[in-house]
């Protein structure tokens, strides 16, 4: 109980975090999304990246960039991570990208592991792992491609994967309508584990039921990004203008964009962050101590395997306990050993102070002797 408090005063003094990646192919909308969701120019569009013709017929990969900007979401602090994922669907073959993609997020959770097991924690260490994906659909008015498939089955269970539909300004409201109905078919027939407002209606409250359901029935989300500001009826809102008239980021008739935005940084993002943490982390580490992170991913597993991998934990947790202990044991011995070298050398020191000492002293008798035999 008081640890929860304690939680959340941190998290009220230091501000919330998250992080984000964004994939899909160019063109679907992902720069400009990010823009607006940041309220400024944070990533480049693509038409002023520079385009390099002469290795243009090559494939390129992808080119996981992340970033970091610090927003104020309604007073609080949000410090926001964001992963793009460019050059992901250009090229003819996915393969590269896919296992690009996917060892981003598995080495985000390598570096926790690696921290979790370390005696000393380094006050200074960030947790990058991705809370959520949001995958962007191009506006074509049809169901998935395979493309789109593949991907969302494959990175499930490793990240929250969220689809939304890019320049969704570019269908009517029927076809929008159409498109999501399409999509969602496809998403359950192809079974694909997305994130989609989880709720109980016999465990969770009233409003929890409602406000999820609600967001379930906006899958996938329609995103529409711009950041110019138009002035309508006296007010500045970011629009996108054109010769016909104009339609706003923020109009829940428009967009779904409010919706998504309120989701990530309010509503959902402790649950996205505990099922990152409880489920998909957890999860990876399962599979990665039983030596099955390459290979069969997403499969499940029998009572039998499950109850040797949790024999394999406890064996991984004890041999890990032993590490820290011996690790503290040459410790020990390491300071003892210095003090020891420490005491020789202090003794080697007297020893030679002694030595001068009775050189001196003899010195000074021979002289006095001689003195006395000059004398006589
Ligand atoms: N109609 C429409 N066009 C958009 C929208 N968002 C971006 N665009 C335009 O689509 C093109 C590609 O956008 P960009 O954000 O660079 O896509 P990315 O390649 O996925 O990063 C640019 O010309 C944008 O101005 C949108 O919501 N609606
Ligand atoms: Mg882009």
């Amino acid at each position: 109980m008081s640890s929860i408090g304690i939680h959340r005063k941190k998290n009220v003094k230091k501000g919330i975090q998250l992080c984000i990646m964004v994939a899909g192919i160019s063109g679907t909308g992902r720069t400009t999304f990010v823009n607006t969701l940041c309220g400024k120019k944070v990533l480049e569009s693509a038409a002023e990246d520079t385009y390099d013709s002469k290795h243009a017929h090559l494939d390129k990969g992808i080119n996981i960039r992340p970033i970091t900007v610090d927003l104020d979401e309604d007073g609080t602090r949000v410090s926001l991570s964001i992963v793009d994922t460019p050059g992901f669907g250009d090229n003819v073959n996915n393969e590269a990208c896919f296992a690009e993609i996917i060892g981003y997020l598995e080495r985000q959770y390598d570096d926790i592991l690696a921290e979790e097991s370390r005696i000393k924690r380094n006050p200074r260490f960030r947790d990058n792992r991705v809370h959520v994906l949001l995958y962007f659909i191009t506006p074509t008015g049809h169901g998935l491609r395979e493309l789109d498939i593949e991907l969302m089955k494959r990175l499930s269970p490793r990240v929250n994967v969220i689809p939304v539909i890019g320049k969704s300004d570019t269908m009517t409201p029927a076809e929008l309508a159409d498109a999501k109905k399409l999509i969602m078919e496809d998403i359950d027939y192809y079974k694909i584990p997305i994130y989609n407002f989880p709720y109980d209606v016999e465990e969770d409250d009233e409003q929890t039921v409602e406000e999820n359901a609600d967001l379930r029935a906006k899958l996938p989300f329609a995103i529409i990004g711009s950041v110019d500001y138009i002035e309508i009826g006296g007010k500045k809102v970011l629009a996108r203008q054109y010769p016909w008239g104009y339609v706003e980021v923020e109009n829940t008739r428009h967009s779904d964009f409010l919706a998504l935005r309120s989701a990530l940084m309010g509503s959902h993002l402790a649950e996205l962050k505990e099922i990152t943490h409880d489920f998909l982390y957890e999860n990876y580490r399962t599979e990665k101590l039983s030596g099955g992170v390459e290979g069969h991913l997403g499969s499940s597993l029998n009572p039998e395997e499950l109850a040797n991998q949790s024999f394999l934990l406890k064996e991984e947790q004890l041999r890990r306990d032993e590490e820290k202990l011996r690790e503290i044991e040459l410790k020990v011995q390491r300071e003892i050993t210095e003090k020891r070298q420490e005491l020789l050398a202090r003794e080697h020191e007297l020893r030679e102070m002694e030595a001068r000492f009775a050189r001196e002293s003899s010195l000074v008798s021979q002289d006095d002797s001689s003195v006395n035999n000059e004398q006589e």
